[in-house]
């Protein structure tokens, strides 16, 4: 881990609680957009811009899943990093072929040279401006979803206006509750922040229970932003966020109703090929020193998302 100060990177874990115990995720620094009528600096078009993502990563996940979902494979290339990120942050095993860089803080520094902040994936790069165009999961799967309808066939729309207000209000609880809550356990330094963070979790879990025991998807009937935003989330629990967070008061497999969302989403043709639960053990196993710290990767669980039952 480390951090980009004035350009320069510095090693050093800011992934750490504050005094309180507490750990705070930072605000994402590019916030342009693409628009489909190049009313931005950021025009859509084919060829032009490039994702760069951690499979490991439940943000960068998004934005692998709508690219997938909306079929702009041909459209917006792609690149992953490698699964550890240590002392240079996040790096890639051959130089990214778009920018050169061998190591995604080279990719920020190109983009802004006196950035200040950290690195994080997701990142859409412009290849024409050479900078980045944004580093924002929630705002880049909302250009994938409406921005390039020209340069795809796929008319589905996961953010459709009429249910708008009520994914909003989902996102917002599920991304306090449940996407991030499991960070907030997970790297709280003090036993009852950490008792309080899995609580509140687990209380959302049950609601999510609740909720889908009575209905398909979370919002309306059909699959929306607010669906594919939870699934990330859900895949890593078991494998990931059950042991190395510590969010083990029961597993998403012993929740009926979640375990079903899961394997159903999971069964959506093209998805299954976004998750890769080995590569999600040596991230979070292997990167995280401060809570494991010879980075040993547990062997379990044994998990199938294409199983009726585990
Ligand atoms: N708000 C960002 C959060 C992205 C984020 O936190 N990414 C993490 C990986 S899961 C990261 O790259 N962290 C880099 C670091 O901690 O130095 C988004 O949703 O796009």
């Amino acid at each position: 881990m480390g951090q980009l100060i004035d350009g320069r990177w510095h090693r050093g874990a800011v992934d750490r609680g504050d005094e309180s115990g507490a750990y705070r995720r930072s605000d994402s620094a590019f916030r342009a957009r693409v628009t489909a009528d190049g009313s931005s600096d950021f025009p859509a078009e084919a060829g032009r811009y490039h994702l760069i993502v951690s499979p490991a990563c439940p943000w960068s996940h998004r934005t692998m899943l709508l690219r997938m979902l909306k079929r702009l494979e041909g459209v917006v290339s792609m690149n992953a990093v490698e699964p550890l990120m240590l002392e240079d942050g996040w790096t890639f095993a051959e130089p990214d072929p778009v920018t050169g860089a061998r190591r995604l803080y080279e990719v920020y520094a190109a983009a802004r040279r006196d950035y200040t902040g950290k690195a994080s994936v997701p990142v859409l790069w412009d290849r024409q401006r050479r900078t980045i165009v944004n580093n924002e999961s929630s705002e880049i799967i909302r250009m994938f979803n409406r921005e390039f309808a020209a340069f795809t066939a796929e008319r589905t729309d996961y953010y459709p206006a009429p249910l708008a207000a009520q994914i909003d209000a989902i996102n917002e609880r599920v991304y306090r509750e449940v996407n991030d809550a499991v960070y907030r356990a997970g790297f709280a330094t003090r036993q009852e922040i950490y008792e309080r963070e899995v609580t509140q979790l687990f209380s959302a879990l049950d609601w999510l229970e609740a909720h889908l025991d009575a209905h398909e998807c979370l919002v309306g009937n059909q699959l929306t932003e607010a669906d594919w935003r939870l699934l990330p989330t859900l895949v890593r629990f078991d494998a990931v966020y059950f042991g190395h967070f510590k969010c083990n008061r029961r597993h998403v497999y012993q929740y009926p109703a979640l375990w079903r969302f899961v394997r159903r989403l999971y069964a959506v043709p093209g998805v299954a090929a976004t998750v890769d639960i080995d590569h999600y053990k040596r991230h979070y196993y292997g990167s995280h020193r401060s809570i494991n710290p010879n980075g040993i990767v547990p062997v379990g669980p044994d998990i199938d998302f294409r199983a009726s039952k585990l």
